[in-house]
């Protein structure tokens, strides 16, 4: 990657960076407020620090992690920005800063206590919702910037398939800025003018739902770059090729198509939406676990493949000819086997009648550690591992290599205790996003005590995973010796397939997805905006 580029992806990284050891210490402080052990000062609430955790690692920590990356793997692959590109590149990063740093202010002075999800009828001040859309306008400059390169390329190289990580970081943009609209939405129509006295209230079934629109799209957001490092640079790593380039473009369309419109898989419990397009949103929910399905497949078949190649035998054989040494693989490695069972509770949830037993439990809570704060969180570490040595120009000693192996065990012995801990206490029944309280030593509420003392050496042991990634991640930046590190992009196995030149068709794919929302959404938003409360003025949404 280019030097100026560089500096541009690095700059993301180290705000991403910064949010996880701000955001780590928050979560290390619930978990050992609900084990019941530890009381915070009288002036701070529970909800500011799980507010806090939420916001920092949820939403900025994820953001300006992954817009670095992509910044770096278009750049790395269909070659250096144009000044101007890099220009607004870092417009979209400046506002992106300011507005965390708004948002995080208000937070911090308790003035914003209303959950990373922060939909109605929770309310916060003014500035947070500013800060929040100067952080969604910054995001989708850095997407305008990647698309208008993106088309540079095109015309350039008339009638050939872009590189595939470039694909892929468009295909993720799309995605974002199709869904942030959502969001965009409610805040700027619903909540700004709510908080600022505009308007007494609120219609809250329109903005959960707008938020819903924004938030599940929104776990794959998060989700697609850990895939992009699966597909594209894991099989380099470990010597081989990639499977399929059409597989894994083909997943990442089904991406677009299927994450959008199933928002109503978090509102199954709620009133005022008829069963039927619940239904509708659930059988979308279950087409969307089918990209997962096929991506499962062709890391299965590229490790395989890899493994026979230098000699493997037998059914597992393969397995052993991996380089288990490299933190590079090991990281991601176990985030996707992670993703096993983090993606057959994925599953559970979107049942809608298990759902019932679930919702609102903190079996969610735990569902989304395994996801996303194991899954991606730790392949977005695996790639850190090189990414930042390549940015910043040095190289990762063999003692900083072994300590990034301990890290990803001492990441999963944590992440094992605590989002073990939320699944078993979810099924008895333990809510999510509550205190430590006995309630009034209910019999079922103190069965969830020993979970919660779980939950509490889990998320110690992950704070102390988060210190070893700081101190790596600190290293690699500032003080490994220097040296050149690559930027690891595997080639097409010999014998595959050629992809496709249909698979650009962007005109068609945003055509699909715009159809399958207005399918899943018009009628049941016509209802919610006709059966709003007696009284609402103007167009219902107030
Ligand atoms: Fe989820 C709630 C359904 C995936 C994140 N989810 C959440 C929330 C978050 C979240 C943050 O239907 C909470 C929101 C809140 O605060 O209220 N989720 C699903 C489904 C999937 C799913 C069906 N979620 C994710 C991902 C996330 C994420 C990914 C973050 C990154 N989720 C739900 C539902 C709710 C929910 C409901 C609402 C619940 C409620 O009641 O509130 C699917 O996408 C999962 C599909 C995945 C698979 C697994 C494929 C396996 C792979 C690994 C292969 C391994 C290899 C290695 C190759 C089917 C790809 C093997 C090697 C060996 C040696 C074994």
């Amino acid at each position: 990657v280019d030097r100026r580029d560089a500096k541009l992806a690095l700059a993301h990284l180290y705000v991403a960076f910064i949010a996880l050891g701000l955001g780590g210490l928050a979560g290390l402080l619930q978990t050992l407020v609900r084990s019941g052990k530890f009381t915070l000062p009288a002036n701070i609430s529970y909800y500011t620090i799980l507010t806090t955790h939420g916001v920092l690692l949820g939403l900025v920590l994820t953001t300006f992690f992954i817009i670095g990356f992509q910044f770096a793997a278009v750049s790395r692959t269909a070659g250096t920005f144009s000044d101007r590109v890099r220009f607004w590149g870092w417009v979209g990063f400046w506002l992106m800063t300011i507005g965390t740093a708004i948002t995080a202010f208000f937070i911090l002075i308790g003035q914003a206590s209303v959950l990373y999800t922060f939909y109605a009828p929770l309310q916060a001040h003014p500035g947070f919702y500013l800060g929040l859309t100067l952080v969604v306008v910054g995001s989708w400059v850095s997407g305008f910037a990647i698309f208008a390169h993106y088309a540079r390329w095109k015309k350039e190289h008339p009638k050939q398939v872009s590189p595939l990580l470039t694909f892929m970081a468009v295909a993720n943009m799309i995605l974002w800025l199709v869904c942030s609209l959502g969001v965009a939405a409610t805040v700027l129509i619903q909540l700004l003018p709510w908080s600022l006295g505009l308007v007494d209230r609120i219609n809250v079934l329109v903005s959960r739902t707008l938020f819903w629109y924004f938030g599940h799209p929104l776990v794959y957001f998060w989700l697609l770059p850990a895939y992009m490092v699966w597909y594209a640079i894991v099989p380099k790593i470990i010597g081989g090729k990639i499977f399929s380039d059409s597989l894994a473009r083909l997943s990442f369309i089904l991406f677009l198509f299927f994450s959008i419109p199933v928002g109503f898989h978090h509102q199954l419990m709620e009133p005022g939406i008829d069963p039927f397009w619940k239904y509708v949103q659930v059988v979308l929910t279950f087409m969307v676990a089918i990209p997962s399905l096929m991506t499962a497949f062709a890391m299965f078949a590229t490790f395989e493949l890899y493994g026979r190649s230098k000699g493997a035998t037998g059914l597992f054989g393969w397995l052993r000819k991996l380089p288990w040494g490299d933190a590079r693989f090991f990281a991601p490695f176990v985030g996707m086997v992670f993703f096993i069972p983090a993606g057959a509770g994925g599953l559970v949830n979107a049942s809608h009648q298990l759902d019932q037993v679930v919702h609102n439990t903190i079996w969610v809570t735990g569902h989304f550690h395994l996801t996303l704060a194991t899954t991606v969180v730790l392949t977005f570490f695996g790639a850190a591992y090189w990414l930042v040595p390549h940015l910043s120009g040095r190289v990762m000693t063999k003692a900083m290599n072994r300590l990034a192996i301990i890290q990803t065990i001492v990441w999963v012995i944590g992440m094992t205790f605590m989002s073990g801990a939320m699944h078993f206490e979810g099924l008895l029944g333990a809510p999510r996003r509550s205190a430590f309280s006995t309630y009034g030593n209910s019999p079922q509420a103190l069965e969830w005590i020993p979970y919660q003392i779980a939950q509490a050496v889990g998320g110690t042991i992950l704070f102390i995973g988060i210190i070893l990634v700081l101190v790596i991640i600190t290293n690699l930046a500032f003080f490994a010796p220097k040296g050149e590190t690559e930027f690891p992009v595997a080639e097409l196995a010999e014998g595959a397939e050629r992809t496709p030149l249909a698979m650009e068709n962007w005109k068609l794919w945003i055509g699909i997805t715009v159809a399958l929302i207005l399918i899943a959404y018009t009628i049941p938003f016509i209802d919610m905006i006709q059966n709003a409360p007696p009284g609402s003025k103007g167009y219902k949404l107030w």
